[in-house]
């Protein structure tokens, strides 16, 4: 077949309503989707994270079949796939002899460059449209930072509250306020009653992917056991059905929580599908928001669920697209350490990191605060070189693609960026956690304990850190009352924890990662 367009989708737009597909016609146009080894080992993704993308890769090409469309599917082990994206465009063209390509903006700057590239070496022209299931384009984010010497999430939020006009009454947000996180943030109770989260048993597609993945992937870290993730928008929509129905009342105040008995608490699961494409990430906030008007979730949840998805995921895309290529670079705090080996064991005796590197080796995910205040919390205490850090986030968790990952490892979690994202460095000490978490309870370690052998390693490790680092954020305001508190200690009391610090990181640095 000769085609108009050849529209090329790549494995996370999987949306029907994706740009590229605006005014196809399946008499004229063909699509093409491929597996190819290049995306799967650029980094070595965790194999959920290959076998979900591959299976709704291949559910998604069948709906365009079932549509009418010519799908020109290429999978990993057909013969002749030339495993990289240029590779196969080049065999499609020769196949279809299309007038041009089309293609949705891809999510990765890497990715840019090379579509960008195909201009000089194809012979029809490239057509790249906006990827519109985001609700700021890169051109208005950057619009909307110019001239902003730091970037605040919160001022963006409001401006996409205003927007949607999601939870707003006339000009005012729902509530009289615009954010309800002060009612949020509660320790998780073990008692609480927690509805089993539901999954998806795998199909004939999905068995044969795991099949493939698990011969073609098996060096890469993770398990693919006991895989019950959703590959099609109408699995996807039932568990949203499901979080809206079970989770949401609690999502609020459970947010911040983490309880060794349940990695999921009341988390949604869905980053996965909203960013693949197969849930529209403004459809699922107005189902949240439908659920909240119907009186059956309180506000605190319905807005601190709607923030994450318009706000803080709207500012990370456009934080990367302002900052990239030189933002995956930053080290604003010159971390130099390489990254120990249990991030990928999991054998260390601090029983929180230990709990968050097992369960990312069994589901491919971790909630948001495991992210932050354990795994990433210990590498910036302990210094380690962020581009180490962003690319096990990277390979590790199922929802990872570089333009959210990246802002939020970089930014959010190791501070690299000097505080252009976020205001003050997500660091804290044993209390933190031990308030947060059943965590510390069957640790070695003791929490209450300063310095010394059996001390928490995080209590000392966040006094170094801030004592390490001060010459660069002493004068971070935010940070004034606990340089104050480092102050106010004795020169003896100081030198303990430096030296508790020390000793460790000795420690850690013998143990230097071999995966
Ligand atoms: P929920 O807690 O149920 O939140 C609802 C939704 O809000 C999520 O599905 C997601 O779409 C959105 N969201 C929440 N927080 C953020 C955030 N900080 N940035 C962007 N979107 C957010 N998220 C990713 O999607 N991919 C990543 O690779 C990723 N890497 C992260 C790395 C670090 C160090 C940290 C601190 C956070 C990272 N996040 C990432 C953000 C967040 O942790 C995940 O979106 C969330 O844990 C996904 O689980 P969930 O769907 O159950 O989320
Ligand atoms: C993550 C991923 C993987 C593992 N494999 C593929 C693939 O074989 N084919 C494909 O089209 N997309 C894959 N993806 C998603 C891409 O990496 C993603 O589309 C780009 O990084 C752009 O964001
Ligand atoms: Fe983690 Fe320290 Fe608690 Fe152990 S005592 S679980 S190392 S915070």
């Amino acid at each position: 077949m000769k085609a108009r367009h050849l529209i090329f989708i790549l494995g996370d737009q999987l949306s029907a309503g994706i740009s590229s597909l605006e005014g196809a016609d399946p008499k004229r146009d063909a699509v093409l989707m491929c597996e190819v080894m290049e995306e799967a080992t650029y980094v070595r993704h965790h194999p959920k994270k290959i076998a979900f993308i591959f299976s709704a890769m291949r559910h998604f090409a069948e709906d365009l079949r079932q549509k009418g469309f010519t799908v020109d599917y290429q999978r990993l082990d057909a013969p002749g796939n030339t495993g990289s994206f240029t590779g196969e465009l080049q065999r499609a063209i020769t196949r279809f002899e299309p007038q041009t390509v089309r293609i949705t903006e891809p999510g990765e700057w890497r990715v840019l460059q090379m579509i960008e590239a195909w201009a000089g070496i194809l012979p029809c022209p490239v057509d790249i449209l906006e990827d519109t299931r985001f609700l700021s384009s890169r051109s208005e984010f950057a619009a909307w930072a110019k001239n902003r010497q730091q970037l605040r999430m919160e001022f963006f939020y409001r401006d996409m509250r205003r927007k949607t006009g999601l939870l707003m009454r006339g000009d005012d947000p729902e509530g009289g306020r615009w954010n309800f996180d002060a009612e949020n943030r509660k320790p998780a109770s073990p008692d609480l009653f927690a509805p089993k989260r539901q999954g998806v048993a795998p199909d004939h597609i999905t068995k044969e992917v795991l099949d493939l993945v698990g011969r073609r992937f098996k060096a890469h870290f993770g398990s693919l056991a006991n895989f019950n993730f959703a590959v099609t928008a109408t699995d996807a929509d039932i568990l949203l059905e499901s979080f809206i129905a079970d989770q949401l009342a609690t999502f609020g105040e459970r947010q911040d929580a983490m309880l060794s008995s349940d990695p999921f608490l009341s988390h949604s699961l869905l980053s996965f599908y909203i960013n693949a494409g197969l849930l529209d990430p403004l459809d699922v906030c107005r189902r949240v928001e439908t659920a909240y008007l119907a009186g059956n979730v309180p506000l605190n949840s319905a807005e601190g669920f709607i923030r994450q998805i318009i706000g803080w995921r709207e500012y990370m895309r456009g934080v990367y697209w302002l900052k990239m290529p030189d933002y995956r670079d930053a080290n604003f705090l010159d971390a130099e350490r390489p990254l120990p080996d249990f991030y990928w064991t999991g054998e260390t005796d601090m029983n929180c990191v230990h709990t968050v590197v097992s369960e990312t080796r069994d589901n491919a995910y971790a909630h948001h605060i495991q992210r932050l205040m354990i795994t990433g919390n210990f590498a910036l205490l302990a210094g380690i070189r962020p581009q180490a850090v962003h690319e096990w986030y990277l390979e590790v968790y199922a929802d990872a693609y570089e333009w959210v990952e990246l802002p939020n490892v970089i930014g959010m979690s190791q501070f690299a960026d000097g505080g252009f994202l976020g205001s003050k460095p997500y660091a804290a000490g044993g209390n933190y956690i031990h308030r947060m978490s059943d965590y510390c309870a069957t640790c070695r370690y003791d929490v209450k304990k300063k310095t010394g052998e059996k001390a928490c390693p995080f209590n000392a490790l966040y006094w170094d850190f801030l004592d390490r680092n001060s010459g660069k954020l002493k004068r971070n305001q935010r940070l004034g009352p606990v340089y104050a508190a480092w102050s106010k200690m004795t020169e003896a009391q100081r030198n303990d924890y430096r030296h508790s610090a020390a000793a460790f990181l000795a420690k850690l640095d013998s143990a230097v990662s071999t995966y």
